[in-house]
């Protein structure tokens, strides 16, 4: 990514990345319907939702995929995780059940290239995926 816009972002100084939607949704310069905001992640309603719920929790710092959130090694994937469940226990989905995805590249249907877990519930949902 082009790492070239300084911006404070949440708690801490961090860098958005020029035109990536989801720094902005972070950054509340766009908005979104939010519903859980830790330290480091925002979860908030997706735009095009699958299941009655459908929520996506992202860093509010840039990484392009799952790949690149692991590798930083900090702690930040963990959290990401935490809040994922968070958000399917304050949507009810959490004894029902529910599904966290993350799209990883494009061949996996990846369309935004700010990491972000998909949580999905309030309906059964099939496997394999598709
Ligand atoms: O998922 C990208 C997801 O992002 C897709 O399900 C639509 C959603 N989306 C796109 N724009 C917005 C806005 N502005 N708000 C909320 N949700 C949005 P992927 O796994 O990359 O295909």
């Amino acid at each position: 990514g082009d790492l070239s816009t300084a911006s404070p972002i949440g708690n801490g100084y961090a860098f958005a990345v020029t035109d990536c939607l989801f720094c902005k949704i972070a950054a509340k310069e766009i908005p979104a319907e939010i519903v859980l905001e830790t330290g480091r992640a925002l979860a908030f309603r997706d735009i095009n939702p699958q299941a009655p719920t459908h929520v996506l929790v992202v860093p509010k710092v840039h990484y392009e995929n799952a790949a690149a959130l692991a590798a930083a090694d900090d702690g930040l994937a963990d959290d990401l995780l935490s809040a994922c469940h968070i958000v399917a226990v304050q949507e009810g989905v959490s004894e029902s059940g529910y599904r966290v995805v993350f799209n990883t590249g494009t061949g996996a249907g990846q369309t935004v290239f700010h990491v972000h877990a998909h949580v999905l519930g309030g309906r059964s949902l099939q496997w394999p995926p598709g």
